[in-house]
């Protein structure tokens, strides 16, 4: 009886080669809670893009480097633009949850050095975009979300051509690497149907490793 419903409501679905996703795999009010230390030291912002504009998601960090995006570029820096201060560090249990996941997606010894944070209030999106400021690609991304859904779309290497649409549920863990590493991808939008216990924004916390 057991492994019929464990069908119903598998722990991990591989997505494509390098993408698994991971349902439920972690405490989210866990994860809120590490999440709002960090934000009390380093306050979410809406960054500009190196065209000018504003992005609709609000971005913080935690770890040794933190991405950034001003009119020089997308890069990662050692300390906040705000505060001139170093990041917060990244705290033990966030770390852990992202080794754990991606050993769990197959990729193990993942260490992550970064972790940036979004902040999606309903109207806000992230168009197509592949992640490449980091110095190796080696690594996988785990990604966690936490609140209101989102459709998130994953493309192939280009952002043209059908894209594979993906819901991403409170406690939700995307793995994202191998030959998937380069793919395109987006939150096409914010899903407000549905139980979340974040009733008004979605977070989403990706962890990398930006160095080598
Ligand atoms: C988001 N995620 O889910 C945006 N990037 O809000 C990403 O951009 C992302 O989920 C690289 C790998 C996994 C991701
Ligand atoms: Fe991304």
């Amino acid at each position: 009886m057991t492994d019929l419903l464990a069908g119903l409501h598998p722990d991990k679905i591989p997505i494509r080669d390098g993408v698994v996703l991971l349902p439920g795999f972690c405490d989210s009010d866990l994860i809120l809670r590490a999440a709002q230390t960090i934000v009390v030291a380093a306050p979410f912002r809406h960054m500009t893009t190196p065209g000018g504009r504003p992005m609709s998601v609000a971005i913080t960090n935690c770890g040794t480097v933190g991405w950034v995006s001003d009119a020089k570029g997308y890069r990662y820096a050692p300390r906040d633009p705000l505060s001139q201060r170093p990041w917060p560090a990244m705290p033990d249990c966030l770390a852990q949850l992202a080794t754990d996941a991606a050993g769990k997606a197959g990729f193990s010894d993942f260490h992550p050095d970064s972790c940036l944070i979004n902040r999606y209030q309903p109207t806000a999106h992230m168009g197509p975009h592949q992640d490449k400021d980091e110095q190796s690609f080696d690594w996988p991304i785990v990604s966690v979300s936490l609140g209101l859904s989102a459709l998130f779309q994953l493309y192939g290497d280009t952002r043209k051509g059908p894209a594979l649409n993906i819901r991403l549920d409170d406690g939700d863990v995307l793995v994202f690497g191998g030959a998937a590493r380069m793919n395109y991808h987006g939150v096409r939008k914010i899903l407000t149907q549905g139980p979340a216990p974040l009733p008004d924004q979605r977070l989403n916390l990706t962890f990398r490793r930006a160095l080598t």
